[in-house]
C-alpha cells in the first residue's frame, strides 16, 4: 500500500477497538504476553507496526496495569515497540453494563433483528455511555501528543457514541468507522427507547465516514437517520448524511480474511495428517464429512441447523450413514444467561440426534465444543466435502471465506445462510433459509449429492473471487476512501451545485 504508507507516515493513525492487540496476563511461570485470536488483529497488527500508531483498548488482561505505565500506555509489540497500546481500565460494573449489558444484551440483537433476545435497562445504557465517554479522553488525549493531522478510526458496536464526544474535543480530527455487525431497519431500531436511539445516530453522526458490511446495512443506517434526526439531511444516492454543518459519508466495506495465510495452513505438513486422520475416521468409504464451525452464538443458528439435518435423517434414511457432522463451537460470553441457554441447548439436541440415529459405529454428529487453532480449523475445511453456515442474521460471516480459502482440493460445498453478509458475494454457494426446515434439509441433501465437476466449478469461482477481495484490500479501500474525503475536504472547493447542500464539503468527496 505504498501511497497509503506515505499518507499515514505523516499522520498519527489511531485504532479504537473493544479488545486490544497484546493482553499481558500473569500465569504459574510469571506475566505472560497473549494475542487474542481472530482475523481482525492479526491484519491491524502489522500496519499498526508498520505505521507507528497508537490503538486505544480495553486492558483486560491481569497483568495489563503493571505493565503499563500511569497513563495505560505500552510499547508493543514486546521486544520490538514499534507502537503504542493506550490501554482503558474497566472496573467490573463497567465491563458488565457497558459490555455484557448495553453492547451485548441491547445492540447486538437488535441489530440482528432478533428481538426477543433484546433488553433495555437504563443502568447498562448509562455504562455504555460513560465508557464511550472515557474512550473518546483516551483517544483525544493519543490525538492531542501529535503536532500533525490525526486519523482515528473506530471499531464496532461497542463504541457507537465515541466519534460524536471526540468531534467536540478535537473537531479537526478525522474519524471513521467500521460496523461489523448487521444495521437494523427504523422498525427494528425504534425499540431503542426515545431519546437513546437518535443518541446512539447521532454519535455515530460524528464519524466523516461511517463503513458497513453491505449495501443493505449502509442503507438501513441512512433510512433509521432520515427517520428519527431532525435537522439531518440524508442523500441516498450519493450515500451521504449532513447534520449540523457535518457531513458523514456512508459505504459498504465487505470484510475479508487473510487468503494466503489460511491456504497455506491448509496447505501445511500438520493440516494434511489431520486431513488424513479426520477423513479416515470420519469419512471412510464414500462417506461425506460435513462441518461447522462457530462461536455459540444465537445469531449463527446452530439449532436450526440441528433441526435440519434430524429433519434430513428422519425423511431420508438412506441418508444416515452416509454423512457424518462435525461441529467445532467455542463457547462465547457464557456469563449471558441466553448464552449459557444455547449451549445447554445445543448440547441436548446433540445428545438427542445422536441417540435417535447412531449406530454402534456411527456417531452422526461429533460436536467439540473449545476453541480450537485456525492451523487446526484450517485442516478441518480443507478434510471437509461441506461446510454449513447458518446464520440467522450476520455482518459478514468469516467461516465461510475461511472454508473457501482452505479448500484446496475445491471439492467441497458451501452451504450458506442468505442472511449472511458474505452470501451477497457468493452466487456459487448453495444459499439457504435457516428458518426453513425442510427448504434447509433439502439443500444439504442436494450438495451432499453435488456431482465433483459441479463442485470444483463453482469452488473453484468462488476462491477466485475470494483471492481478489483479501482482509489487505478491504484495509486498502477504506483507508483510500478516507484519504479520498480527506483530500476532497482539504482541496479547493467546487461551485457548489443548485440542487445540493454541501455544508462545506465538495459535493464530489466520497469514498
Ligand atoms: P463473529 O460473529 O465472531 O464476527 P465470524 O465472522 O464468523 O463471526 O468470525 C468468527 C471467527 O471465529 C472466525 O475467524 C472463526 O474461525 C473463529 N471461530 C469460530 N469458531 C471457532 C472455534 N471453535 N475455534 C476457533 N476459532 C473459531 C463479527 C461479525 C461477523 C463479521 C466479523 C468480522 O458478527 O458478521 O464477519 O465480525 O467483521
Amino acid at each position: 500500500m505504498p501511497v497509503l504508507d506515505q499518507y499515514l507516515a505523516d499522520c498519527k493513525f489511531i485504532l479504537v477497538s473493544n479488545r486490544e492487540p497484546y493482553e499481558h496476563v500473569r500465569g504459574v511461570e510469571g506475566i505472560e504476553v497473549r494475542q487474542p485470536p481472530g482475523g481482525l488483529v492479526s491484519a491491524l497488527d502489522p500496519l499498526m507496526q508498520r505505521i507507528h500508531g497508537t490503538w486505544v483498548a480495553w486492558g483486560s488482561g491481569s497483568a495489563d496495569a503493571e505493565t503499563a505505565d500511569e497513563l495505560g500506555r505500552v510499547q508493543v509489540p514486546p521486544g520490538d515497540g514499534s507502537y503504542t497500546l493506550r490501554r482503558v481500565w474497566l472496573n467490573d460494573e463497567d465491563v458488565e453494563g457497558y459490555y455484557h449489558g448495553f453492547a451485548n444484551r441491547a445492540l447486538w440483537p437488535l441489530c440482528h433483528l432478533l428481538i426477543h433476545h433484546f433488553e433495555f435497562r437504563t443502568e447498562f445504557w448509562e455504562r455504555y455511555r460513560a465508557v464511550n465517554l472515557r474512550f473518546a479522553h483516551a483517544a483525544a488525549d493519543e490525538a492531542e501528543r501529535c503536532t500533525g493531522r490525526a486519523m482515528v478510526w473506530i471499531q464496532d458496536y461497542h463504541f457507537a457514541l465515541v466519534a460524536e464526544a471526540l468531534r467536540a474535543m478535537r473537531p479537526s480530527l478525522f474519524i471513521h468507522q467500521f460496523w461489523h455487525i448487521p444495521f437494523p431497519p427504523p422498525d427494528i431500531f425504534r425499540l431503542l427507547p426515545v431519546g437513546t436511539h437518535v443518541a446512539l445516530l447521532r454519535g455515530l453522526m460524528g464519524n466523516d465516514l461511517m463503513e458497513f458490511q453491505t449495501e443493505r446495512h449502509a442503507m438501513n443506517f441512512l433510512e433509521c437517520v432520515e427517520q428519527f434526526v431532525d435537522g439531518a439531511t440524508v442523500d441516498r444516492d450519493r450515500r451521504r448524511l449532513t447534520y449540523q454543518g457535518h457531513t458523514t459519508y456512508v459505504d459498504a466495506f465487505p470484510i475479508s480474511i487473510d487468503v494466503a495465510r489460511f491456504t497455506e495452513m491448509a496447505n501445511s505438513a500438520r493440516a494434511l495428517e489431520l486431513v488424513e486422520t479426520l477423513r479416515s475416521r470420519y469419512a471412510r468409504d464414500d462417506r461425506q464429512l460435513g462441518v461447522a464451525v462457530d462461536r455459540v452464538d444465537y445469531t449463527k443458528g446452530i439449532p436450526e441447523r440441528l433441526r435440519a439435518i434430524e429433519y434430513l435423517w428422519t425423511t431420508a434414511p438412506e441418508l444416515r450413514e452416509r454423512v457424518t457432522f462435525l461441529f467445532v463451537c467455542t463457547p462465547s460470553r457464557s456469563n449471558v444467561p441466553a448464552y449459557a441457554a444455547l449451549e445447554q441447548e445445543v448440547g441436548a439436541l446433540v445428545t438427542a440426534i445422536n441417540e435417535q440415529f447412531g449406530t454402534p459405529d456411527w456417531t452422526p454428529i461429533v460436536l467439540v465444543n473449545s476453541n480450537v487453532d485456525a492451523d487446526l480449523l484450517a485442516a478441518v475445511y480443507r478434510a471437509a466435502d461441506l461446510c454449513l453456515v447458518s446464520s440467522l442474521q450476520d455482518g459478514m460471516n468469516l467461516v465461510a471465506k475461511e472454508f473457501i480459502a482452505a479448500q484446496v482440493e475445491e471439492k467441497g460445498v458451501l452451504v450458506l445462510s442468505r442472511f449472511a453478509g458474505a452470501a451477497e458475494e457468493m452466487d456459487d454457494a448453495t444459499l439457504v433459509n435457516p428458518f426453513n426446515l425442510d427448504g434447509f434439509a433439502a439443500a444439504i441433501r442436494s450438495a451432499l449429492a453435488m456431482l465433483p465437476d459441479e463442485r470444483r466449478r463453482r469452488m473453484r469461482r468462488l476462491r477466485a473471487q475470494l483471492t481478489r477481495s483479501t482482509i489487505f484490500d478491504w484495509l486498502e479501500s477504506i483507508l483510500a476512501g478516507a484519504t479520498a474525503i480527506i483530500d476532497a475536504q482539504a482541496g479547493p472547493r467546487p461551485a457548489p451545485r443548485k440542487s445540493e447542500e454541501t455544508d462545506g464539503h465538495p459535493p464530489e468527496a466520497g469514498p
